[in-house]
């Protein structure tokens, strides 16, 4: 399989750490794209011009990321990554959709602030900031006193935390929020999570 992804794409570490937890990451070639590159000829692959995508064996090629998360679960884990003793599989989804949309939100503002500042929303960027604390408060009540245990969902909370983290370092996003704050101390110690770190090269290794 092939993984069209990067480094820092929150969207696709969800795959790459589920790769990793399922043990199949020799499996899956990751392949470093930039999805606004015309030259690159991704947009053939992936018309949305989005990553990640995933090319699977037989051929297929599959976006966006909640779909490759559960193709990979499915395919390749019998599906043990879409329940947990902690939550069934609506709740895991759940749990992945609050993630994903709290995402998209600081991603939105992130795209405005890449913009030339006389092109940007003020409004529009207040707007989405909200909408991120929001899913922020959401998170703290839904993982208060939860261990480490992945699933679909609490993968991609991770990987929503310490996204936004990263590129929004202005703002303190676990103050005032101490059971989130103490959830991802135990989850971004997972093997899987400090591998897939923002900041780090691509690869399966870290390095
Ligand atoms: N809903 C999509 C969102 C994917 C997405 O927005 N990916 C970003 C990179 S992290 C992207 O490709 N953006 C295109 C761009 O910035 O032009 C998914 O879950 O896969």
């Amino acid at each position: 399989m092939k993984l069209y992804c990067s480094a820092n794409s929150p969207y696709a570490r969800k795959a790459r750490v589920i790769a990793l937890e399922l043990g199949i990451g020799s499996r899956i070639e990751l392949v470093d794209t930039d999805p606004r590159d015309p030259a690159s000829g991704y947009w053939n692959i992936n018309p949305l011009a989005k990553i990640p995508s995933l090319q699977t064996d037989d051929g297929n090629i599959l976006f966006d990321s909640p779909v490759i998360c559960e193709f990979l679960d499915a395919e390749c884990g019998s599906g043990r990554l879409s329940t947990s003793p902690m939550r069934n599989a609506w709740q895991v989804k759940g749990l992945a959709a609050l993630a994903d949309g709290t995402m998209d939100a600081a991603m939105l503002v992130r795209l405005e602030l890449m913009r030339p500042e006389n092109e940007r929303s003020p409004t529009d960027m207040a707007k989405q900031m909200a909408i991120a604390q929001r899913g922020f408060d959401r998170l703290e009540t839904l993982l208060a006193g939860q261990d480490d245990t992945p699933d679909l969902g609490t993968i991609a909370a991770e990987c929503c935390i310490s996204w936004v983290m990263f590129r929004h370092p202005g703002v303190d996003w676990l103050g005032g929020r101490p059971a989130l704050s103490a959830w991802h101390d135990r989850m971004s110690h997972r093997e899987s999570m400090r591998l897939t770190a923002p900041g780090q090269s691509l690869s399966w290794t870290g390095k």
